[in-house]
Formats: C-alpha cells, structure tokens, sequence
C-alpha cells in the first residue's frame, strides 16, 4: 500500500454484503484526514515523465461512457486530457444533436413503434436522456479493429454504435422485450458479428398491464445484435437479472452475472441467497435452435428459452458466491474472472471446461478453477497481459493485483499467496481498465481506476462533487499513481485502446450517409449543395432555406419566411480545412447545430412569431466570427 494508514481498519470484519454497502459512502468521511499526502519521489518523477508535454500527442485513445450524462468521451491516455464528448443518447447544446434532422433521423429511425407512442405521449419525438455504462470497440480475431464502437443505454433500453472515422452515432436501436440494457460486450472472435447485451430489469414476458406484481411470471432477456447492420439476430429467455455480460477468445460461449438469482423485488429479497450465478450461453447450440425454429416469436424477435431448468442445450447457470457483477475474460484466452461484489472472491472459470457442461450433467462448480479471496467489494478485473489480474474493491477502496496461475494453484491446495499487491485508491472504485486489456494485444502498460467518490481530493464545488478517475503506471508488478482526473457525471467505465488502430477523418467526406436524405431533398429542389450556394425554396408552408458556409460568411445575409412555416435551414460547410467548423444558432428558437468542414447539417423549426431574429455562427471560425451572422425575417401571418 502506497499510503500508510490501513482503510480496512477502520472498516473492521464488518459481516454482511449488506451492511458494507449501506456505510459505503460514510466510511469514506473518516478517512478525510489521510489525504494531505506528499507524493513520493518517485512518484513525482514517474508523473514528469508520463504526461507528453503541451503539444505532444498520447499513446492511447481512451473511450469513455459517462453513465448517466449519457455520452461518449474521448481522453488521451496517459495525459488524461479530455479530447472530445461526443453525444449519443443525450441531447447536445453545443452540437445540435438531438434537434438536427440528421441526428433524429439516427435517434428515431430504429425506434420501435411502442417508444414513439410513450413519447408521443409527453409530446417528444426522442428521449432527453440515457445512461451510458459500457463502451466497446469492435473486433477482428482477438483484437480491436478501428471500425466501430458499441455502447448500452440503460435508462431507455438501447443500443447504439459510434462509427470510429467520424466519431458520431450512426445507429441507436431500440431493443425490444428486454428492460434497462446494461452489460454489453462484442464478440471477439473471430470477429465482432454479434453484441451481446444484457437486460438487467426483469418484466412479465408480455408487458401489457395484465400481469403486475407478480414476480412468477416475470423473465430476462440476453440479446444478440447483428453488428453489422444493427438488428436482433435473438434474444435467450432466462432466470434471475442480468448484470455484465463479456465472452471467449473462441467464438463458442458468452457469459452473464445475475446478482439476483432470486428474482427479489427488493433489497432483503435479492440479497437472500449466498449463491447467485452466471449464465453461460452455448453460441453454437443456441443458432442451431434458432435454425431449427426451437423458439417462440415475440415483437418480431426470436426468443429461445434458455431458463434454469428448461432446455439444457442453450444455458448453463453456473453457482457464483453473491451477488457477481463484473466479468471479464482474460487475454490468456482461457480464464473468465466473475466479480463476487459481496463475496470478497473472484471466481475463475478455466473455458476449456464448459464443453464437459453442455454434454452431460457433471456439476457445473466443475468448471471453476479458483476462488481467491481478494479484498471487499470485487466490481471488475482487468489484465495485463502478462498472467497477472486487477480487480477493483468497491468497499476497501483498493486495486489488487494478483497472479491467476497462482490463484490456480492454491485452489487446488498448493500454499501459495496469488496476491502481489493492493493499492489504495481514492475513493471507491467502480470499472477499472488496462491499455489494450480486454484484447489479445494487452501490454500492461497503463491502469484506470474509476472512482464513484472524489471526496477531498479536489476544491470543493458544492454537495455535487466530481468523481475521480486515476492512472497508474504498470511496471511489472509496482503500480504508480500519475494523475487524477476529477470528471463529471460518471467515469463509467472505459478501454484503452492504442492510436495506432483508431484513424479518424479530420474533415468530412461530402458523400458521407449521414445527410443522404439530405442531400436527395437538395437535388429534388435543383440545388448544388457542393458548390457555393443559396436557395428559398418554398412547398407549401414548408420552407427550405439552403446556404454554405466560409469562413466568416453564411451565403445568404439574410431571407424571409411566413408567420407559422415550418422552416428547414440546410448549411453546407465548404470550408476543407481541419478545424474550420461552424455553427447556425438561431436566436430565441431553441436552435444551434454544428456545421464540421465539409459537412451539411440541418435543422427544422417553427416560425411561430413574426419578427427579425439573428442567426449567427457559434463556433469561433475566424477572426470575424462575431460578424458571421444573418437575419431571419418572420412577416406576420395575412388575416
Ligand atoms: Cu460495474 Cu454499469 Cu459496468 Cu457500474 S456496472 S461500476
Ligand atoms: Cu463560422 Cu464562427
């Protein structure tokens, strides 16, 4: 331990999983006093070292989910500096995402038709929020391929996926059956043609308002979405929640924790059994059923019944000690670590042993090669590529790291200690991640700690403090703490990927799908919207206004509509050079949307009052930004 002062002192042999997490963020107080630490020599000099200087590039891409904030982020790693957000289920004020057409078109498109009624109903067309726990690249045989990244949204139940050229969404699905998305994972081999997602919240299979409280009749649903082109390939009907969710290095299984094997509706009830489970999912079983239509049809999805004691092909539940949360497979390709969250254990399933589990009924504990009792409160593990596991203490506030042979080892009896060394962290963490980790390609180089609790690590900022996100140093078995990174809501979770795989455009591509529809609406109206242009064009009490952008001028200063048209303003940025965007914000309408170079945008609105309203550019773009502005003449309605 780096500090000199115990956390689980303080914390005493407190017994049960449930009184450790409701002191959880009291403990945290009596340990205020600790903090006015001096960084040790070493560490200072590890820190000068790490940081690329003002100007130098990271090593690293890290993508961010930002929980409940419900975007994308995007941080060099080591530096930690915040590169971009990118909007996703949230709606953007500085970007225009969620108003733009191009935008809700992403939004709306796959939406299923019971959302667009529950909106209706609230007189929205998209949701203002998401919640965005687990973001994942794609994968080519083990490893990341620079295509695409994938991520939940717990709060409304979808998928979406950002395309890694542009750095946008370009699909957000609804998924249908299940409730409050949460684990997500791709495949990763031999390639990502499947995300798996986990639904966490258990619901009457038909959810009708016919059957309420009763729990009996409720189930789960894992999915499978085709990654490719974005729609349920199936979904398993089980038993018990659905929590995390990650897969083999062989194409064959994919694996869920169930914190909630009992299916309690609430605290007392869920926490009742000491054993909970994981799901194990027979890939090959399960599309072999499929294919022989071995499943029921529901809201247009193949669902087969993967339920504790129905079909054995398809699932196998696997006893796991209480209440596992994260699991995460090993780059060694052989063991698949289950976070005990209130047991204080790890259990490691070696993967070469499921295949004795589908074929007959041998204990299915036989498939678990070790248990090492770690600390309290295991979250998640990640790897270093070099046989050694980092598992986050929610409870003591820790990264431990130990070595998984040896973990092996004392399992079978051998009297070994598979602990290297805790550290502390501060405070509390959640997700923690290695540079390239999740992949065959982990190099052990860099650790993340995701911290729920910054407490006084920072100024204080009010009863909303930031959270706390950490990066150590990775140096053989010796972690070193190099930077803390207060953030706003949440540092969820991440992946560090290296930026040799990630090759984004720095300018659009003029032909790029995003504004297809667009752009055929432009043609249709005989406008060129590659080449410098201006255009009113009125159809009935729609009007479309079209005008390029360059720096610092819109190409129209100004154009007229009626009181009441609904007006489309269309902007195509012919600026080419890298970091040239504009904006179009129209004041006292409630519209801005970002124009990148060489994109077209667009917006639709109402022009309700008659009036001269500003439009302006609000991206700085030139030194005669402030004069990059026009007028919008609203003449009042005849009578
Ligand atoms: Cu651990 Cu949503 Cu990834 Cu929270 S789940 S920590
Ligand atoms: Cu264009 Cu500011």
């Amino acid at each position: 331990m780096s500090e000199g002062l115990s956390r689980r002192g303080f914390m005493g042999a407190t017994a049960t999983g449930a009184a450790l997490l409701g002191s959880a963020g009291g403990r945290v107080g009596l340990m205020g006093g600790t903090a006015a630490l001096t960084l040790a020599a070493s560490e200072a000099k590890a820190q000068a070292h790490a940081t690329p200087a003002p100007g130098e590039l990271d090593e690293y891409y890290g993508f961010w989910s930002s929980g409940q904030t419900g975007e994308m982020r995007i941080l060099g790693i080591p530096s930690m500096r915040e590169l971009m957000r990118v909007p996703v289920f949230n709606r953007c004020s500085a970007t225009g995402w969620g108003s733009t057409n191009e935008s809700l078109k992403i939004l709306t498109q796959d939406m299923m038709p019971q959302t667009k009624e529950y909106l209706a109903a609230q007189g929205k067309k998209v949701h203002d929020n998401g919640d965005l726990h687990h973001v994942h690249m794609s994968f080519t045989e083990g490893k990341y391929d620079g295509r695409f990244l994938f991520m939940n949204d717990k709060a409304n139940t979808r998928v979406a996926r950002v395309r890694c050229d542009v750095m946008k969404a370009d699909r957000i699905i609804d998924i249908p059956n299940a409730k409050a998305i949460h684990g997500l994972r791709p495949q990763k081999w031999p390639r990502t043609n499947y995300v798996f997602a986990n639904g966490e919240d258990e619901v009457p299979m038909v959810n009708d308002g016919k059957v309420l409280d009763d729990p009996s009749q409720y189930v789960n649903f894992y999915t499978a979405i085709n990654a490719d082109d974005m729609t349920i390939a199936w979904q398993v009907m089980v038993s018990g929640n659905l929590d995390n969710t990650d897969c083999d290095y062989d194409g064959k299984y994919a694996f869920s924790t169930s914190y909630n094997s009992e299916m309690g509706m609430n605290l007392a009830e869920m926490m009742e059994n000491d054993m909970d489970h994981v799901v194990v999912f027979n890939l090959k079983e399960i599309e072999a059923g499929i294919a022989a239509r071995d499943f029921i049809e529901l809201n247009g999805v193949k669902v087969i019944d993967g339920r504790k004691g129905q079909n054995k092909k398809y699932t196998r539940y696997i006893p796991i000690p209480n209440s596992p949360h994260g699991v995460n497979m090993a780059p060694d390709k052989v063991h698949l670590c289950i976070n005990g969250k209130l047991s204080p254990t790890v259990s490691v399933i070696d993967v070469r042993k499921l295949d004795a589990l589908f074929d007959s009924d041998i204990d299915p504990r036989s498939a678990v090669v070790a248990e090492p009792e770690l600390g309290l409160g295991p979250l998640h593990t990640c790897f270093d590529g070099k046989g050694n596991a980092l598992t986050t203490l929610f409870l003591d506030s820790q990264v431990v790291m130990w070595n998984i042979e040896k973990a092996v080892q004392a399992y079978g009896g051998a009297d070994v200690d598979p602990i290297i060394t805790k550290h502390d962290v501060q405070y509390q963490p959640g997700h923690n991640s290695t540079s390239m980790g999740e992949t065959l390609d982990a190099d052990g180089k860099f650790y993340i700690s995701m911290n729920k609790f910054s407490k006084d690590r920072f100024l204080n900022v009010g009863p909303l403090k930031p959270e706390n996100e950490q990066l150590f140093a990775i140096d053989g078995e010796t972690l070193t703490l190099m930077h803390d990174g207060p953030t706003f809501a949440e540092p969820h979770d991440s992946i560090v990927v290296h930026r040799s795989v990630v090759n984004p455009l720095s300018v659009w591509n003029r032909n790029d799908p995003m504004w297809a529809d667009t752009r055929a609406q432009a043609e249709a109206d005989g406008v060129d919207i590659d080449d410098v242009h201006d255009a009113v064009i009125r159809d009935g009490n729609k009007v479309r206004v079209y005008m390029s952008s360059m720096a610092p001028a819109f190409s129209l200063e100004s154009f007229t509509v009626q009181q009441d048209d609904e007006v489309t303003v269309i902007i195509t940025n012919l600026d080419d050079i890298d970091d040239l965007t504009h904006g179009f914000t129209l004041n006292n309408h409630g519209v801005a949307m970002e124009v990148a170079p060489q994109a077209t945008a667009s917006v639709t609105f109402t022009a309700a009052k008659p009036g001269v309203y500003w439009y302006y550019c609000q991206w700085f773009c030139h030194a005669l930004h402030m004069e990059m502005r026009g007028r919008m003449f609203v003449e009042p309605r005849a009578i």
